[in-house]
């Protein structure tokens, strides 16, 4: 087998040492410097270049280095009918979750009035683990997601309506969500002016999930009264200088949660033996859906 790794601007030492410790005979490449693209039978991407998965004739696997696939899908030319699986973590969860306590926590001590109730955009890995951190921590916990969920353990909402009615008592709303055609530009000035009065905006998921020109406004008006953003829209570049001089925002560099290299690695190897099994993938996602 011949994995590739195409993750330019990652340090990827570790996860090349733990995938060289769990599978020694692994052949490993790492872009550019790719000796046989005729042999590559995997990848393990983080924002490739356009175009460059139609180099390998014999790929098989796609795999994220993260939880998010977004930038593996974003390419135009994709190559069709391959598996695209994401990383299923609980230490990216945990690290996730203690990030959004820690910036509500922040939010309170700034303000006279207490924030009970946490609404979150997602109901998946993430953001059922934070949910339940919130629940131990005594917060009121809505979740939104895409299909209908009789027996979830937190209030849910799905569907225009309900996310309507989370948002009118939401003291924190959270995004959670996966970047995709659906929920891009989801926070907008349209959902800013059904929430609740100064509410409190966290965007853990992905810069283009929020119309950035809008929060602005919103913040103007008093509808939020402030924001934490881990992602913002021009990654992997510089944000927006009004973002960053803010008072009302605070800005972190996409380190809520970072991916467990020797949890990836387990997870491409388990992957790599099933495709040969073919027996089903962990983290395949609907690449039709987005996430
Ligand atoms: P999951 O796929 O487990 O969960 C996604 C959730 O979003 C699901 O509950 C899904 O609903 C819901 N959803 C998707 N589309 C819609 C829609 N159109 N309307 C309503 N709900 C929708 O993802 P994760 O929890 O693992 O990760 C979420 C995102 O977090 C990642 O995609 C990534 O972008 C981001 N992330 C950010 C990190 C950071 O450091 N800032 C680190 C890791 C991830 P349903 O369950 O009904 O299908
Ligand atoms: C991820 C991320 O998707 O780091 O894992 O954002």
């Amino acid at each position: 087998m011949k994995l590739l790794i195409n993750a330019p601007g990652r340090d990827i030492s570790s996860l090349v040492n733990h995938l060289t410790r769990l599978q020694p005979d692994l052949s490993i490449e790492i872009w550019p410097d790719v000796e046989r693209p005729d042999k590559v039978d995997a990848v393990i991407c983080w924002r490739q270049q356009p175009g460059d998965l139609l180099r390998y004739p014999r790929l098989k696997l796609i795999a994220s280095l993260g939880a998010g696939v977004d930038h593996i899908l974003d390419d135009p030319l994709l190559p069709a009918n391959i598996p695209v699986t994401r990383l299923l973590d609980p230490s990216l969860a945990e690290q996730m979750s203690q990030y959004l306590l820690n910036a509500i926590e922040m939010e309170q001590s700034r303000r006279d009035k207490s924030l009970n109730q946490i609404a979150i955009l997602g109901a998946g890995q993430l953001a059922s683990h934070a949910a339940q951190r919130f629940t131990d921590a005594g917060y009121q916990v809505s979740c939104w997601g895409r299909h209908e969920r009789y027996h979830y353990p937190f209030e849910y909402y799905s569907g225009r309506d309900g996310l309507t009615m989370m948002l009118a008592k939401a003291d924190v709303l959270i995004c959670l969500l996966p970047l995709t055609p659906e929920t891009e530009n989801l926070l907008n000035l349209n959902l800013f002016s059904q929430i609740k009065p100064g509410c409190f905006l966290i965007n853990a998921a992905r810069g283009r999930h929020l119309v950035e020109e809008d929060l602005l406004v919103a913040l103007d008006k008093g509808w939020l009264s402030g924001a934490c953003l881990d992602v913002h829209s021009r990654e992997p570049g510089p944000p927006d200088l009004r973002l960053l001089i803010h008072p009302a925002i605070t800005m972190t560099r996409h380190t809520a949660a970072i991916s467990d290299m020797e949890r990836l690695a387990q997870q491409v190897i388990f992957n790599l033996e099933n495709l040969q099994s073919e027996m089903p993938l962990i983290g395949e996602v609907e690449r039709e859906i987005g996430y």
